[in-house]
């Protein structure tokens, strides 16, 4: 019994070296729970909502009647169905815009909802979008504006108390909120109260970030916080819909804060050796403005505008979070609501047969020769489970081979987050006349990376990594 524990161990040693049996290790920083489960949604919503509909504002003074608010025919449900046809995994609503003015008939103001002629002034717009959100398995979020150009106390340190009361109503009626959206911008000029003027603020230290994110925190644990900073996503840096072709979800926030000028290429891209998670998130709206304008219903993005923008940022790593304003019946606009149908038809289309679940995949080395990191976990469609290569092994290769010949227009790549950000650069090859032919290369893969080709009748496709922060792990491929 002796001789043969020993035999064994003595073979453990030399066929399956102790690298073999361990992860490779994280390249930090890493994303929390929390991030997964973000970076999992890839498509949110985003519902523009207030008095600017009526008005045709994009930004109102905060002067403006509630009055003004009459959607005759709102029903958060059509919005709902709608969004969740389309594919979205979250709803974030304007609870208060920089106006100032309440979806929900908050206890510290006036300035809402219940002064509105909506349900006679008994209406909750925040309270029945939750609850719909609920009813179609949509996770709920909240955008309540810092600048506030109604609030008499805008610039002074009483309105900080006034948006924390504000919060807590919020996070205690219409929870669970999955993520927390804090506006950056601030114009100087608004009513404040009847004032009329402008006020400025120090936007690195008015706000009192930390005392905010600490308060929502006690009440929603799992919250997403998002800002033009983070600290758990950052905003893109335009409002085009465009994430960096270059996206580490890694960035240095210490010196960065809401609104401050100048960071657009930097939120964009990231930072390679950034210090912190913290990913992007593509904020665009599906019309020019961000609220709804009838003089606007014939510049609707169309089907193809909005897969291209969703290659652009779902497709790079970040998270689509599309606007979708509702008209002055209180409904999504036909329009709109066309061309969403006609976006999910080609998603569905167009990332239709999966080839590389049938394929054979094969990878240039295997971490260790163990099964464990083997070639096979990129299309098992399994999320806990990766190829990766030795420890001193940053490039490597990993085909896919169909067995016959197919068309290939899209490969998908996902990189195994939760041990870091570490591709820089890769190519994509298909098997022509018996050779591998590059049709594509790319720096960061992140999250998930799409790449498409044009269409190519092939074999195999080859994903070679040439550049790594440290050994390649990679989680799926996908290939249509
Ligand atoms: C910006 C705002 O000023 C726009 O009105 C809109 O809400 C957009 C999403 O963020 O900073």
């Amino acid at each position: 019994m002796k001789t043969l524990l020993c035999a064994s161990t003595i073979a453990l040693l030399c066929f399956a070296p102790l690298q073999g049996q361990t992860p490779p290790a994280p390249v930090y920083p890493l994303p929390t729970d929390r991030q997964m489960a973000w970076h999992e949604m890839e498509m949110n919503a985003f519902i523009h909502f207030t008095i600017n509909t009526f008005t045709d504002l994009e930004w109102g003074m905060g002067s403006e009647s509630p009055t003004l608010f009459n959607p005759a025919h709102a029903d958060p449900t059509q919005w709902t169905r709608i969004l969740k046809q389309t594919g979205f995994k979250g709803v974030i609503l304007t609870c208060k815009h920089h106006d100032g003015f309440c979806l929900w008939p908050s206890a510290y103001t006036n300035h809402s909802i219940k002064a509105s002629p909506y349900k006679n002034g008994s209406g909750d717009l925040v309270g029945e979008l939750s609850a719909a959100c609920k009813t179609e398995g949509l996770k709920f979020g909240v955008y309540l504006s810092p600048w506030d150009r109604n609030h008499a106390g805008y610039g002074k340190p009483d309105y900080i108390a006034y948006y924390r009361n504000q919060l807590k109503e919020l996070f205690s009626k219409y929870g669970p909120v999955f993520e927390m959206w804090f506006d950056g911008a601030n114009g100087g000029t608004g009513y404040y109260g009847g004032t009329n003027e402008k006020r400025a603020i120090d936007g690195k230290t008015y706000y009192d970030w930390p005392g905010t994110l600490a308060l929502v925190r006690s009440m929603e644990p799992q919250v997403i916080f998002f800002s033009d900073a983070g600290p758990d996503v950052r905003w893109v840096g335009n409002e085009r819909g465009v994430a960096g072709e270059t996206n580490w979800a890694p960035i240095s926030a210490d010196t960065l804060y809401a609104g401050k000028p100048g960071i657009e290429k930097l939120l964009n891209e990231g930072s390679e050796n950034g210090s912190q998670w913290i990913p992007s998130e593509t904020d665009v709206s599906v019309r020019p403005g961000w609220f709804f304008h009838a003089s606007e219903n014939d510049r609707v993005k169309t089907p193809d505008q909005l897969f291209e923008i969703y290659l652009m940022s779902v497709g790079r790593g970040s998270v689509l979070l599309l606007n979708v304003p509702p008209d002055r019946n209180g409904l999504i606009h036909p329009i709109d609501s066309a061309s969403l149908m006609g976006f999910r038809a080609k998603l569905d289309r167009e990332f239709h047969t999966n080839l590389a679940l049938s394929a054979r995949p094969e990878a240039s080395s295997v971490r260790g020769n163990a099964a464990q990191f083997g070639a096979s976990n990129v299309n098992d469609g399994d999320k806990n489970t990766y190829w990766a290569t030795d420890d001193d092994n940053r490039q490597g290769s990993i085909a896919l081979d169909f067995g016959n010949s197919k068309t290939v227009t899209y490969v998908v790549v996902q990189e195994y987050i939760r041990l870091g950000q570490r591709v820089r650069a890769f190519d994509i090859e298909v098997m022509q006349d018996g050779r591998w032919v590059k049709k594509a290369s790319g720096t960061t893969i992140g999250y998930k990376r799409i790449v498409r080709i044009d269409p190519v009748e092939t074999t195999a496709v080859r994903i070679h990594i040439t550049d790594a922060r440290a050994c390649p792990v990679i989680n799926e491929i996908s290939v249509y």
